[in-house]
């Protein structure tokens, strides 16, 4: 396995033409520089051994200036395979340096895939809701961000108003806001924050021991989450072939295997269906509406599209439902596209297809949404007892999003069709 992947790395490394590994520097994308409080962003040209621009040397810099503290490691509302294994492996770190870390996001766990990698390697990680008026909230010194920058956590704005401070950052979606942190390791040319922290792994923050239990099921949490995030190493790039070399040394291959072949659940299942029996294929694309769906069934979107793009002359696959939202009392239409055509931009044609809200803001699109859209449902939000109207609802957003698709798909035909 490791030589296979060696080999893979290399041809990879010449086919770049860039043998040498470097460091990936955020600051070079950015239209203005990312200016933060005391420490600076993440800038290592390759080359330097314990170079202050280092930002593994940063890391351990700041993790001893906190030695003692209790750390809130703040996941994404939807904590994805990268972000759940990039947590836990920073919480094994901090606790080499006396830092207690608990792992919270506020959403929901919705992936089968998810759920079994929690359950079957004991990840330590919960849903924490109430934010201001936590009891718990003064237990904590700092607050650390892993593959996000708030902007996808409900929680952040409360924790910040609750006057928790921002530590550290760690990441690899494009910058989003200004961050006040201590130290941000922000690189947006790793795929996978799971790369990140494996690097901080094997450049001596923790020394894995293959006879710790731990430390086996958190390496294949990050084998796990660097597979998710690349398309299963289609998308990798050298530094996470690099680092799935480096884990391949460590991860438990059953485990891995077991978290992958955890089943769909019924209702994941019914959704697909009706997205099967609702599709309407023009172009070769593949357009289904799902109709309401709860809260915590929204995973079944993408896993939806993720069929419907199998079809023979399918090449792309757009799946949407109304997601209602009990604890909010919120409804919101969440979108799915996956294509299988290169020539096709997902985060170009959603914003395409739906444009801007009032607020200048794209309803999908981006790095850190990828394919996926969200659309507010806004004055017509609740759920109604009278299913007459919540049909009708339905039928005015669907009509309304499909327009919008096949107009993106085929822009001759720009028309209602009512029929
Ligand atoms: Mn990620």
């Amino acid at each position: 396995m490791a030589i296979r992947l060696l080999a893979q790395l290399i041809i990879h490394a010449i086919a770049e033409g860039n043998p040498q590994m470097t460091f990936n520097s955020a600051s070079e994308d950015l239209e203005e520089p990312f200016a933060n409080g005391k420490g600076g962003i993440a800038t290592a040209p390759s080359g330097t051994d314990g170079d202050a621009d280092d930002p593994v040397q940063a890391v351990r810099r700041l993790l001893e200036t906190h030695r003692g503290d209790r750390q809130l490691v703040l996941m994404q509302d939807f904590p994805d395979p990268d972000a759940l294994s990039a947590a836990w492996a920073y919480k094994l770190i901090a606790a080499n340096y006396k830092i207690e870390c608990d792992i919270v996001y506020a959403g929901t766990l919705s992936h089968q895939e998810n759920i079994a990698l929690v359950r079957l390697t004991g990840l330590p990680a919960r849903r924490w809701i109430a934010a201001v008026d936590n009891p718990n909230l003064p237990n904590y010194q700092g607050l650390v961000l892993v593959d996000n920058q708030g902007t996808t956590s409900q929680l952040y704005k409360h924790l910040r108003a609750a006057g928790l401070p921002l530590v550290l950052v760690i990441d690899h979606h494009a910058p989003q806001s200004k961050l006040d942190a201590e130290f941000i390791d922000l690189r947006p040319h790793i795929r996978a924050t799971a790369t990140i922290l494996t690097q901080y792994l094997q450049q001596g923050l923790l020394t894995l021991d293959r006879n710790n239990s731990k430390h086996t099921k958190c390496a294949t949490a990050l084998m796990h989450g660097l597979r998710a995030d690349t398309n299963q190493l289609m998308h990798a790039g050298a530094s996470d072939f690099m680092a799935a070399a480096y884990l391949s040394q460590f991860y438990d291959g059953q485990l891995l295997s077991a978290v992958l072949q955890a089943s769909r659940s019924k209702r994941v299942m019914d959704v697909i269906e009706r997205s099967l029996r609702n599709r309407k294929v023009r172009d070769n694309v593949s357009i289904a509406g799902v109709g309401y769906l709860r809260y915590d069934d929204r995973d079944a979107i993408p896993q939806a599209a993720d069929f419907l793009v199998t079809e023979d002359n399918v090449h792309t696959a757009v799946v949407y439902g109304i997601v209602h939202d009990e604890d909010e009392e919120r409804e919101v239409v969440i979108g799915s596209l996956r294509t299988s055509k290169i020539t096709l931009d997902p985060d170009e044609f959603i914003k395409e297809a739906f444009g801007q809200d009032s607020e200048g803001r794209f309803f999908g699109g981006g790095r850190s949404m990828a394919g996926g859209f969200e659309i507010p449902v806004g004055f017509l939000s609740g759920f109604y007892e009278n299913s007459e109207y919540n049909r009708l609802k339905w039928e005015v957003f669907d009509t309304q999003i499909k327009q919008k698709l096949w107009r993106v798909v085929n822009p001759e035909e720009g028309m209602i069709n009512t029929d």
